[in-house]
């Protein structure tokens, strides 16, 4: 899954066509690059970010959408917690929808199973205003596993089938970097929940803390993550850097694919 940015760059203020423009040609590249999955965000959920109306979240989300939807048969994400997102987002020919709240919002299950489109549910402690303020567990790995079977629970109930349901644990949601590295060291465990998986660690403020690196410098710490994950049964990498991270994990799929005499 290969991240597409949607917020306007405050260094050129371009306004909307420009942003959209700029979106979509992203996107193509990841599509030239490879990607199964476009991931497509109007609204930042960063420690610390706060709300987008719903309107502005619209118009930087559904324009792209029905742009590359016209040019490409690609997976498209949607990464909201507004309904009406979700709506606009899947009539626009988006795929799945990416809850970093496990669709905990007023009416998100409702909704989502209504479209009958694949969800990802994922864990968060806390809100993203406030989240990494002090990130608090017994045994962070079996209280994220207990969250997400309620959640898939939760969804089953709702009407969403199991088949259309992807967790993540949601590295940098309410985690310190202890949280994150047990999370990633046990993500084998995950398989137990019976449904695939997701991580989203790309160039995340766990591996600039490792690397003592800003954003920019975090691309090996980040291949190295993926494929960590994908040795570890991951099924989808949420990812900034699609060509460089495909080449990392087509060693993973050789090596695993490998007959052992
Ligand atoms: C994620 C994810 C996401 N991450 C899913 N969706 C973000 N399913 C947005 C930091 O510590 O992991 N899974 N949507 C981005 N969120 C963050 C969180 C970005 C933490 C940066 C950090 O630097």
């Amino acid at each position: 899954m290969g991240v597409i940015n949607t917020t306007p760059d405050s260094f050129s203020d371009g306004g909307r066509f420009d942003t959209t423009e700029k979106a979509l040609q992203h996107a193509r590249q990841m599509i030239d690059d490879g990607v199964d999955i476009l991931d497509i965000g109007g609204e930042s959920t960063r420690p610390g970010s706060g709300n987008v109306d719903a309107s502005e979240e619209l118009a930087r989300t559904i324009p792209l959408i029905q742009a590359i939807r016209e040019e490409s048969d690609v997976q498209i994400s949607i990464d909201t917690n507004k309904p009406v997102v979700m709506q606009q987002a899947v009539a626009a020919g988006a795929n799945l929808i990416n809850s970093i709240w496990a669709l905990r919002q007023e009416n998100a299950l409702e909704v989502a199973a209504k479209l009958g489109v694949t969800v990802c549910l994922m864990h968060m402690q806390g809100t993203p205003e406030t989240m990494q303020q002090n990130p608090c567990y017994d045994d962070v790995v079996s209280e994220v596993i207990e969250f997400l079977q309620q959640r898939i629970e939760a969804a089953v109930d709702a009407g969403i089938a199991r088949e259309n349901i992807i967790v993540d644990p949601g590295f940098g949601f309410g985690k310190t970097l202890q949280h994150n590295l047990l999370l990633l060291k046990s993500l084998a465990q995950f398989e137990s929940l019976g449904v695939p998986l997701m991580v989203g660690i790309s160039r995340k403020s766990m591996i600039g803390t490792i690397l003592g690196k800003p954003v920019e410098q975090r691309l090996y710490g980040s291949i190295s993550t993926a494929v960590i994950a994908a040795m570890l049964g991951v099924d989808i990498v949420r990812v900034h850097d699609v060509a460089q991270t495909l080449d990392a994990l087509a060693i993973v799929d050789a090596v695993n694919g490998v007959k052992v005499q």
